[in-house]
């Protein structure tokens, strides 16, 4: 790497890392394709244009060791300006080193995209990439000519500090843990040697991101995603690694034993979870989610947790995910600590056989459910989402209609406070999870198994063939008529049940009725032996007929504040930035 490390040493660029996010398709805005409603059930929207929580705790390790990272949101950048010229706005940038993030497979076309044009670009300057697709695709992955390093494993923190100096001062890099490379003499494996077993020497600084914005002057590129700053979500870590195994997912037990040599989650501290919270309380009033399972650790953390909230007494919503069925106590426990709280609970589907399928023994029944969420009601709980999902081993398209009608039973059981979702697995089935690893035993069949076999799917027309996966039980023709039907009959379930207005239910209804109508004429478009769509008109429109489809996007969000942020700390936060700036300047002048 001569170039690579010349160009380290000789220019004098404006930041050491530059953290760029890309959009799933790169260039969505001149593609038309039905990507499906493969993102309703994430703020983000087909674009995915959220970028990782992991992006913030590196930019904080690295800042702590004096390096000045920026994060560019470049898919947000795309999505909220036609005009924003991707090519132009990369080479004005002066970075000694680029980390672009395929973490979430489906950004493996937009991400090899951006890496390529960076490459072009700045052919002196470093590329890494990193996140949970690249760990598990490193060696397809290193061996793209944009590619020159990947950084395995879901903690990266300190391996990227160590590269970064090691490209600084033009030292070896085969030290290095979790890192693969290449020279001259081929690829190069470095053993997965950084695995932490505790997560408390990280952080998601939420004043490090006030202070991007004010060093760079540029808002946009450092929001998370689309309509954040409307709705600041914010979340908390508390684990890595996992203890259920579930057949899907690409973070189950086993797939982090394999892909991340984790052989047990990891938790962090009571003490670290409470203080990250207490960052963000200071600077937001939106909804804290706790990312994991509190439960999963064990009663004993999860009560040391509670009570580090008591004390804390936060005004925010804060959001409980539950990975089991929590018993009623601890929701009592709950309502004992926190001011407003609100949970979310995922039973895949209200079929025992499909749920045991899916997750292994789950061990209650719906009955059990229903008791839990009457007790959460009865509690101050102001909002239970449950979520169900299509895709699923042992699920047909009469079990998926038997979810739906479940939903119905909840929704008239219950108030307004319990919402129901379902959703499709996609556009893909994790690589690592079960399920992918092992298709026949698990009822599935694969359409891609690399990198590049996926890199390709994310270009097809429509969804039906974005998919990489069907299973025994429905293909991906079914797959995508069980969602339309699920959707449509949730739909008027919700307007029947008070859950949104009959405007809103209509609202959806037409964007079920297009999506339909679209697939219909792209599915003619192929048969006649052209791909996507030769209407000009419709080219980057087509996010339009994939998003608010299986539910209105508003229905994930918390009800909106005047005011989401608090002032006075954003004041100081801007002192103490321009102090910081005025304090630096005056160094430089003395003699
Ligand atoms: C929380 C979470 C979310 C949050 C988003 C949080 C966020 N902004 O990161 C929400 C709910 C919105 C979400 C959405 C999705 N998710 Co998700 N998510 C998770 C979950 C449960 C935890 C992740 C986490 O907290 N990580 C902790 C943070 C601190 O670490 P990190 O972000 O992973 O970053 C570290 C490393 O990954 C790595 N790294 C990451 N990027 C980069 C880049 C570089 C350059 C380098 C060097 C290193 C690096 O280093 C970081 C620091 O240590 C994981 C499962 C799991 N247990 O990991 C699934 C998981 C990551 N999600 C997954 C999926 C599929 C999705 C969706 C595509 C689902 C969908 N169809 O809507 C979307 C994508 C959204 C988007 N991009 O717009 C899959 C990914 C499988 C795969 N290989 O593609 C996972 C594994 C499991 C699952 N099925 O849910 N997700």
């Amino acid at each position: 790497m001569p170039g690579i490390s010349r160009a380290f040493r000789a220019s004098s660029p404006e930041v050491d890392l530059l953290l760029l996010h890309a959009p799933s398709v790169y260039d969505f805005r001149k593609h038309a394709i039905l990507y499906g409603p493969v993102s309703d059930m994430v703020p983000s929207s087909t674009v995915f244009e959220m970028y990782p929580l992991g992006f913030l705790t590196m930019a904080s390790y690295l800042h702590d060791r004096g390096m000045q990272v920026r994060i560019v949101n470049l898919a947000l950048r795309m999505m909220n300006s036609r005009r924003f010229d991707v090519p132009r706005f990369l080479a004005r940038q002066k970075p000694k080193a680029v980390g672009i993030d395929l973490h979430w497979l489906p950004h493996a076309h937009g991400a090899l995209e951006i890496a390529r044009i960076v490459k072009e670009l700045h052919p002196d300057v470093p590329i890494i990439m990193g996140g949970l697709s690249s760990s598990y695709f490193h060696r397809e992955l290193i061996g793209y000519p944009q590619v020159d390093f990947v950084l395995r494993g879901e903690s990266t923190e300190p391996p990227l500090h160590q590269l970064l100096l090691a490209l600084r001062e033009g030292k070896p890099v085969d030290r290095i843990p979790n890192l693969t490379w290449k020279d001259a003499r081929g690829i190069h494996v470095n053993p997965h040697g950084f695995v932490p077993m505790s997560l408390d020497y990280v952080d998601l600084r939420p004043d490090l991101m006030v202070e991007m914005v004010l060093r760079y002057r540029d808002l946009q590129s450092a929001l998370p995603f689309n309509g954040w700053w409307s709705n600041p979500i914010t979340t908390v870590f508390t684990v890595k690694g996992c203890a259920f195994e579930c057949v899907t997912c690409g973070a189950s037990h086993t797939s982090c034993t394999h892909l991340m040599k984790r052989q047990k989650p990891v938790y962090r501290s009571p003490a670290s979870v409470v203080a990250n919270m207490r960052a963000l309380s200071r600077l937001m009033h939106g909804p804290i989610v706790l990312i994991g399972d509190l439960l999963m650790a064990g009663p004993e953390h999860a009560a040391e947790v509670l009570e580090g909230l008591r004390t804390a007494d936060f005004p925010n919503e804060i959001v409980f995910e539950f990975f089991a069925l929590p018993p009623a106590s601890f929701l009592r426990d709950i309502e004992r600590s926190v001011r407003h709280w609100s949970m979310a609970f995922s039973p895949e589907s209200h079929d025992q056989a499909v749920r045991d399928a899916q997750v292994g023994e789950t061990g209650y029944t719906n009955e059990d459910m229903e008791a839990v969420i009457h007790e959460a009601l009865r509690l101050r709980c102001s909002r239970i989402d449950i979520y169900f999902m299509i895709g699923l081993p042992a699920q047909t398209k009469a079990l998926v209609q038997g979810a739906v009608e479940y939903c119905g039973r909840l929704l008239q059981l219950t108030d307004k406070r319990l919402s129901c979702f379902i959703s499709p697995m996609g556009p893909f089935i994790d690589p690592g999870s079960h399920g992918f690893e092992e298709p026949d035993r698990f009822g599935y069949r694969l359409f891609a198994h690399t990198l590049e076999e996926h890199r390709q799917l994310l270009v097809q027309p429509t969804w039906e063939h974005i998919l990489n996966y069907e299973t025994k039980w429905m293909t991906r023709r079914e797959l995508v008529d069980a969602t339309y039907d699920a959707a449509e009959r949730l739909n008027e379930l919700k307007v029947r049940h008070g859950r949104i207005t009959k405007r809103r239910g209509r609202g959806v209804a037409r964007g079920i009725a297009a999506a339909r109508a679209l697939r219909a004429r792209l599915d003619a478009g192929m048969v006649q032996g052209r791909s996507g769509l030769a209407d000009d008109a419709l080219m980057g429109e087509i996010t339009r007929f994939s998003m608010s489809t299986v539910c209105d996007k508003r229905e994930l969000l918390w009800p909106r504040r005047v005011f989401n942020f608090r002032i006075t700390e954003i004041l100081r936060l801007i002192g103490r930035y321009i102090g910081g700036k005025s304090r630096a300047a005056r160094a430089v002048q003395l003699p």
